[in-house]
């Protein structure tokens, strides 16, 4: 089995945090970016082939991944491959949809000539054993297998949403359904045989009205034309982390010993590339509780439930509570910050205050910081 990590997505749900960086290179959980998770599954699983299909701001990402050493993927046979758009004979192509993008690497997939191709997104959280979802598939003889969990039904609305029989057969698909019928839903996770996912890629490709998306186009066709597709019910953690709340819920799930997201599972490694610092340093004025400190830190402020990643700067005086800092932030003297996620080298200047336990997460950014000091920092 081959796998196909789909890290192109514009993310623009995630704000500023994409302005220059493509989502699967959002920093995550202290010391991780969200790549992190699907590469090393791929590892943990046994997948020796990965193919990481990019096209929005891909710079830091191509970097990241390198040659995929951190996730065991710099193999002669197989390993990592970057699989940018290029441009063929007919002309330049830009990856339209998820499917489109798949269909553009036909040559990457014919070369490797697998049996199965697993699809993933580079926008999940999650720790995953592939291969027992492929020992389903098998098990059950279907075409396509999608892996499925319930989701609050208020959540619907974000996801391909399935209806089953008792023996888990793909009655119905809804892509993004305002109305739902069922709160059982996608991963966007999905195993196809080589030759369905082939043959229906290229007659995809033929349809001028098709958005060559797996959730709106592919899916829908396949179940209309009596493809055998089958539900796998996944039981782990497994988080979307497409918008800046499911990226907070997901960084505060960390320090919920009941979330059911361990990333201290000697089973089930997470790897990641890291730049290497010196500890972290608390002060004597410091209060630090139950949060995670990178390296590189130094925290003389007052922390409660954050995430703190590397290279932070946590003032004397600021008192933060389930605020998510990412690398190379710097908290002024006083500030107050509360529920706030904090993107890469910002700098939250002295006595700046959010903290009037807002529901809302908050996502800071510079423009924030220049209101507040135009108004004279009220
Ligand atoms: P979404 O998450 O909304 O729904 P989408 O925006 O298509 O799906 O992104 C899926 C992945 O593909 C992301 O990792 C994204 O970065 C990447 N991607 C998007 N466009 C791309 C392109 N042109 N080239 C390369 N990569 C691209 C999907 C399914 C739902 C399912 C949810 C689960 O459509 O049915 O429920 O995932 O999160
Ligand atoms: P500045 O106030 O100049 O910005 P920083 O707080 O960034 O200083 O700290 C600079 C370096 O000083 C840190 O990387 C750390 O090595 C050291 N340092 C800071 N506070 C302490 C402390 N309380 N004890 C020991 N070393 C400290």
């Amino acid at each position: 089995m081959v796998a196909m990590l789909l890290a192109g997505g514009q993310g623009s749900r995630l704000k500023s945090l994409t302005y220059d960086v493509a989502k699967p290179a959002i920093p995550f959980g202290g010391k991780y970016r969200i790549i992190d998770f699907p590469l090393s599954n791929c590892t943990n699983s046994g997948i020796e082939t990965v193919g990481v299909l990019t096209q929005y701001e891909p710079h830091l990402l191509h970097a990241y991944i390198g040659l995929g050493t951190p996730w065991d993927l710099d193999r002669r046979h197989g390993g990592v491959t970057i699989l940018p758009p290029y441009a063929e004979i007919e002309g330049n192509k830009w990856y339209a949809g998820t499917a489109s993008a798949i269909y553009q690497n036909l040559k990457f997939l014919d070369a490797a000539d697998p049996d199965y191709v697993l699809i993933l997104s580079g926008d999940h959280i999650y720790k995953m054993d592939y291969d027992l979802m492929l020992d389903f598939h098998k098990e059950t003889q279907a075409e396509v297998t999608l892996s499925v969990l319930e989701v609050p039904w208020t959540d619907t609305h974000r996801f391909g949403v399935i209806n089953t029989d008792e023996q888990m057969n793909v009655l119905e698909f809804q892509e993004k359904p305002k109305q739902a019928k069922s709160n059982l839903a996608s991963m966007g996770v999905y195993i196809f045989n080589w030759r369905t996912l082939r043959e229906c890629l290229i007659e995809d490709s033929k349809k001028e009205e098709s958005s060559h998306d797996f959730g709106k186009d592919i899916l829908p066709v396949l179940l209309k034309n009596g493809s055998k597709m089958m539900a796998y019910p996944y039981k782990g953690y497994w988080k979307d982390v497409g918008t800046v709340e499911s990226l907070w819920e997901a960084n505060m799930d960390l320090l919920d010993s009941h979330s059911g997201l361990n990333l201290n599972d000697p089973a089930w490694r997470i790897y990641s590339s890291n730049v290497q610092m010196p500890p972290h340093i608390v002060t004597d004025t410091a209060l630090l509780q139950d949060s995670v400190v990178n390296e590189g830190c130094v925290i003389a402020g007052e922390i409660n439930r954050s995430i703190i990643f590397r290279d932070v700067k946590v003032q004397e005086g600021a008192v933060l509570s389930e605020c998510v800092l990412m690398n190379g932030t710097v908290i002024g003297k006083g500030a107050k910050l509360n529920k706030v996620i904090v993107p890469p080298n910002l700098n939250v200047p002295d006595h700046f205050e959010i903290s009037d336990q807002q529901d809302e997460v908050i996502l800071m950014t510079q423009e924030r910081i220049d209101e507040w000091k135009g108004s004279g920092g009220k």
